[in-house]
C-alpha cells in the first residue's frame, strides 16, 4: 500500500492545550506522524510520496468559505496583536449572540473554535492544507489500479465541520477525500471512523446527504469528547435521514465489545451500497492511550485491518488520533497490513 505524507505537518506544534483547567503540554504532537511513518517504512508497507497541491477548491466543496478565509488569515490577525503566541479564543458567542464582527481576534476565534486543544500558530493553514491535499492525493491514488492508500495526516480532521475547527482538527481530511472521490463521478461513498472519539465534524458535514452514509465507533459522548453529538439516535436529517450510523461503547470496551460494533458498522456500509470506503483511522482505541478508556490490544489492529477488507471496495485510509506515541505507529500500520493480507 502506498502512504501519503507532507513534511509541512511539523508546522502544527502547539505548545499547550487545556484540560480539566491545567494548561498541558500537547498530545497531539508531530512525533505522532514520524513514529507512524517510521513503521510504515520498518515493514516495507509500500512507498512514500509527497502529496500534489490541490488549492482551496476540494476544502470549499466541504468547509465554508468565511470560515476558511478566517483559517487562512487568523494567525496574521492574531499575531499582529498579540505577537508570536499560540492563539486561543478569549470567550464563546452565547446563544442569540450578534454577529457583528468584532475587532478583537480572540472574540472572533470564539465564533469557529470549538475547545482549548486546537491552538492556531503561524503554520497552522500550512500544516492543514497540506493534509488536505494528502487525504486527495492517496484518495486519487485509491481510485485507481492501487485500489486503497494511506493517508498520513496530521494534523487530524474529523472534528472539522462546515464552519468549525477544534479536537486538534482544523480541515476535515477524511470529508474533504469522500467528498473529491464523488466529484471523480461515484454515487455512494461511505466514511467509517474507528477513532475513539466520535467524527463530528464529518458528521455534520454530511449529515443532511444521501450520497454519503457516516458511520462512527466512539466512546459514549456523555463520557467523552466532543460530548454534544455522537449519540445513538442521530441517524441524519432531510435527505441524509438514515444515512448517519452513531455506535457509541462504554469506557473499558476491548474487543470483544468492539467486534460486534464493527461487524454491525460494516454490515451497514454493504448495505447502503458505498462503491469507496474512507476510514477514519484513529487509534486511541488502544489500551496504553493516555486520553482514552478504551482496551485494545496490538493484535486487535490487525484483526480490525482484516475485517474491514471483507467490504472488498476501493479504501481510503486517513489518520487521526492516537496518543500513546510509542505504540501509534504499530498500532496504524497494523490496520493496513491486517488490510493486505486480507484483501
Ligand atoms: C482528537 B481525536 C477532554 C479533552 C479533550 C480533545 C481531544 C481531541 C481528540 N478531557 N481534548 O479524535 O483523536
Ligand atoms: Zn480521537
Amino acid at each position: 500500500m502506498k502512504t501519503v505524507h507532507s513534511p509541512h505537518h511539523v508546522l502544527q506544534n502547539a505548545e499547550a492545550e487545556f484540560i480539566r483547567g491545567r494548561k498541558v503540554p500537547s498530545f497531539e504532537m508531530p512525533r505522532r506522524a514520524e513514529l507512524v511513518l517510521e513503521r510504515v517504512n520498518a515493514v516495507s508497507l509500500g512507498p512514500v510520496i509527497e502529496p500534489k497541491s490541490f488549492g482551496t477548491d476540494p476544502i470549499l466543496k466541504v468547509h465554508d468559505r468565511d470560515f476558511v478565509t478566517f483559517l487562512a488569515t487568523a494567525w496574521e490577525t492574531w499575531s499582529t496583536e498579540n505577537g508570536p503566541i499560540d492563539a486561543f479564543p478569549n470567550a464563546w458567542p452565547p446563544p442569540r449572540s450578534s454577529r457583528v464582527r468584532t475587532n478583537r481576534p480572540g472574540a472572533e476565534l470564539g465564533r469557529y473554535c470549538i475547545d482549548l486543544s486546537s491552538p492556531i500558530m503561524a503554520g497552522t493553514w500550512t500544516a492543514a492544507t497540506a493534509g488536505a491535499d494528502t487525504a486527495l492525493t492517496a484518495m486519487e491514488i485509491a481510485a485507481g489500479a492501487d485500489k486503497c492508500a494511506f493517508a498520513l495526516c496530521r494534523p487530524p480532521g474529523h472534528h472539522a465541520g462546515r464552519d468549525y475547527f477544534g479536537g486538534y482538527c482544523f480541515l476535515n481530511n477524511a470529508a474533504i477525500a469522500a467528498q473529491a472521490w464523488l466529484d471523480r463521478g461515484l454515487d455512494k461513498v461511505a466514511v467509517l471512523d474507528v477513532d475513539y472519539h466520535h467524527g463530528n465534524g464529518t458528521q455534520d458535514i454530511f449529515h443532511d446527504r444521501a450520497d454519503v452514509l457516516t458511520v462512527s465507533i466512539h466512546a459514549d459522548p456523555q463520557h467523552e469528547y466532543p460530548y454534544y453529538s455522537g449519540y445513538a439516535d442521530e441517524t441524519g436529517e432531510g435527505e441524509g435521514a438514515g444515512f448517519n450510523l452513531n455506535i457509541p461503547l462504554a469506557w473499558g470496551s476491548d474487543y470483544a465489545t468492539y467486534a460486534p460494533a464493527l461487524a454491525e458498522a460494516l454490515a451497514r456500509i454493504a448495505g447502503f451500497g458505498a462503491e469507496a470506503l474512507v476510514v477514519s483511522l484513529g487509534v486511541d482505541t488502544f489500551g496504553g492511550d493516555p486520553i482514552s478508556r478504551f482496551r485494545l490490544v496490538n493484535a486487535d489492529f490487525t484483526t480490525m485491518g482484516r475485517t474491514i477488507a471483507s467490504l472488498g471496495i476501493p479504501t481510503l485510509f486517513v489518520m487521526e488520533g492516537g496518543y500513546a506515541v510509542e505504540d501509534i505507529g504499530v498500532n496504524a500500520v497494523n490496520v493496513l497490513t491486517g488490510f493486505e493480507a486480507a484483501r
